[in-house]
Order: structure tokens, then sequence, then C-alpha cells
């Protein structure tokens, strides 16, 4: 019988795809045991493991893969070097961590500390990576000379405004992407009480979406929030604040769905496809922008079964997104175990594709075999 050796251009199709193709075909190198005499394939001429990165296929379905970094991007050392050939192998897109927050940005009124967020950009640029920015108006992490200013309304108003102004004109040509406003909806789905809502009132929203065209009118401008991923109240509340936004010509691009899950508990993509849908209705822009599917650790460890229950999970937030023409990223909020953010690391942890170790784990397969259409 004669055997059919796939010889693949490094960078064209996915092996999977050539696979299917021969199989198709009817050329008889695809199952193990497809002999129709029973003879087992030559081993020798096996496909080789698929070691192409998520980027690749990421770029194949025409979205961008992303990773949280931060300070992890310069841990010295061996492991640092480790990190990094992760992150510029396999990722595409990167955002900040805390480097674009308020609080670190402006920690005092006079004095802007660009440098962290800087060097992330640079790094982005050298490795042929796009960045998001993250975020512009929170209702965390805002500095104390802001919280306990007691500024009137106008005050603060000009405050924000500025902040507003000189963050994107600093940033200009540089991102992909800004959440311009993080978070305003409560978790009951009316306006979330802070302290530019109770002082400049629901307004701050749209008035922060427009600064923010004024002042860069390229940079696709995102709302960004959690919870929001499937049809509830709060993404009902959030649709609805979307559509007036809309119809009143405020200059919003997109939305980003944070996907902070609870693996066990994580939507299916038929969950979250309608809803992304509704949401692509009204002219947005969809991206994942913080997910972390996290499962029970004990001593920072989880078990086998509770990462393939990850992986699956993972899989579906990616095919809810390649389900949805207008989702175009998946980022996830960290690069390895052993540094990404969880919010009760004591029984939460292992959120994301890599292990302490720094190894891929079957939540990584899952992504690149879902990216790849398997
Ligand atoms: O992932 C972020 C982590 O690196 C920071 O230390 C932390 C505090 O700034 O914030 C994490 O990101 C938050 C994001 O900005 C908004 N959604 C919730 C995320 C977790 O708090």
């Amino acid at each position: 019988m004669k055997r059919y050796r796939l010889l693949l251009p490094s960078h064209s199709v996915p092996w999977h795809a050539a696979l299917l193709v021969v199989c198709a075909a009817g050329l008889g190198a695809c199952a193990a045991d497809s002999s129709p005499t029973g003879v087992k394939p030559d081993t020798a001429n096996a496909v080789p493991a698929d070691t192409m990165p998520l980027r690749h296929y990421a770029q194949l379905r025409g979205r961008y893969i992303g990773a949280a970094t931060g300070t992890v991007l310069t841990m010295p050392g061996d492991s640092g070097t480790k990190l990094r050939a992760i992150v510029t192998r396999e990722f595409d897109m990167l955002w900040t961590g805390r480097f674009m927050k308020m609080d670190y940005l402006r920690p005092i009124r006079l004095a802007y500390n660009y440098t962290d967020a800087d060097s992330v950009v640079a790094f982005g640029k050298r490795n042929g990576m796009v960045v998001r920015g993250h975020t512009l108006v929170w209702h965390s992490q805002v500095p104390a000379w802001v919280t306990s200013g007691n500024y009137p309304a106008d005050t603060l108003r000009a405050i924000l405004r500025d902040h507003i102004e000189q963050v994107m004109i600093h940033f200009k040509g540089k991102l992909a992407a800004w959440d311009v406003v993080n978070e305003a909806m409560g978790d009951d789905g009316t306006i979330r009480s802070t302290l530019w809502f109770g002082s400049l009132g629901p307004d701050y929203i749209e008035q922060a979406f427009r600064w923010a065209r004024a002042a860069d009118p390229d940079v696709p401008l995102y709302y960004n929030d959690y919870g929001i991923e499937t049809i509830n109240a709060k993404s009902n509340a959030v649709h609805a604040l979307l559509s007036d936004l809309k119809a009143k010509g405020v200059p919003i691009d997109g939305i980003g769905f944070q996907y902070h899950y609870e693996a066990q508990s994580a939507p299916t993509a038929d969950q979250v496809v309608p809803n992304f849908a509704r949401f692509a209705a009204l002219g947005l822009k969809i991206q994942i922008t913080e997910a972390d599917l996290r499962v029970r650790v004990q001593n920072g460890i989880a078990s086998p079964a509770d990462l393939q229950l990850q992986a699956a999970a993972y899989r579906e937030m990616v095919n809810a997104c390649l389900r949805t023409v207008n989702c175009n990223a998946i980022e996830i909020e960290g690069i390895y175990d052993g540094q990404a953010w969880v919010p009760d690391p004591t029984t939460w942890g292992a959120p994301v594709l890599f292990d302490v170790f720094m190894r891929p784990k079957p939540a990584y397969y899952a992504v690149k075999a879902a990216l790849a259409g398997n």
C-alpha cells in the first residue's frame, strides 16, 4: 500500500487542514486504523505534533489572541526568558495589567508616569503585537488625590476630561483599542454608584466617549464589563445603555466581555452567541478581554479532571467568538498560572493556558484546537 507523507510549508496550511484534504481525497493516511486490511499505518511517517503557535491559527481566523502582562514581562533570569518566548511566540495582542490605570499613570496630580506602560507598548511593537489600552474611566484604582479631593463637579469633570485627553494623546497611533469606560454597570443592572456617577451624573459615560474620540479619532473605543457574556439582567442593562448611546451618536465602537468565570459554571457557546449577536446588531465590535476560567486548587494545584473541564470551558469561549463575525479578539488574563489574577487565590486558581512551570495545559490545546477548527 502506498504511503503518503505530508510535506507542509511551515507557515501555510495548518497540518490538520492538509490532512483533511488527504483524508477527503480517500488517500488512506488518516485514521489510525483506517486500513481495510487492518494493517497499522507506519508511525515513522505519522504527522508530527502540532507545534504551530496560537497566533498562527488566530490569524487564519481573523482574530487576535492576547494575554495580560504587567510586571511579569520583565521577569528576570531564565524564567523571564522563557516567559517572553511564550508571549512572543503564542500571542499577538497584549494588555498592560495595571500600568494604564489612573492611579498608576497619575499617582500625583501634576505628573504622569508612562514608563511601564510605554515599555509594554514598545515590547509589543518590537514583536509584531498590538496592544489594548485599559482603562480610562473606572471606579477602582482612582488615585487618592482624586478620591479625597472633594472637588466640585465642574472641577472633577475637568480632571477626568484632562486625564482622557492627555493619556489618549500620549498613546495616539500606538494602540489597537481603548477601554474608555470599564465596569460602569452594577451587577443588579443599575448604573454603578461611583465617584464619577455620584458627582457628574450618568452623562459621564457619554462624555468620556466623546472626549476620547476628540482626542484620537482613529483608535477603536470600547465599553468593557464582566458578567455580561450571557443574556441576563446586567447584560440587558448594558445593551440598553449602549443602544441609547449609539442612538445618540456617541462614538463607541465596541464592547469588551471580560469573561471571568469559575470553569465549572462558565457559559457554553450556545449561551453566549445570542448575546454577542444582539451587541453586534448595534454595530459594535466584540472582544473577549480578560478571560480567566479558574478551577479549584489545593496549594495552587488543580486536579486533572478540573483541568479537562477548564479546557472544555475555554473551547466553548473560543467557539463563541469564532461563531460571531464581529468578534475580533480573545484575550486571556495572564500568561501562566504562576502570575495570573484571580479573585480568591486560596480556593481558586490555575486560570490561564500555561501552568506554574510554564507548560501548556489542556486549556492551551483546547484553545488551539478550537482556533484550528478541530
Ligand atoms: O489583571 C489585572 C491585574 O494585573 C491587576 O493587578 C489588577 C489590579 O490592577 O487588575 C486586574 O485586572 C482587572 C481589570 O482591570 C478589570 N476587571 C477586573 C480585573 C481583575 O481585578
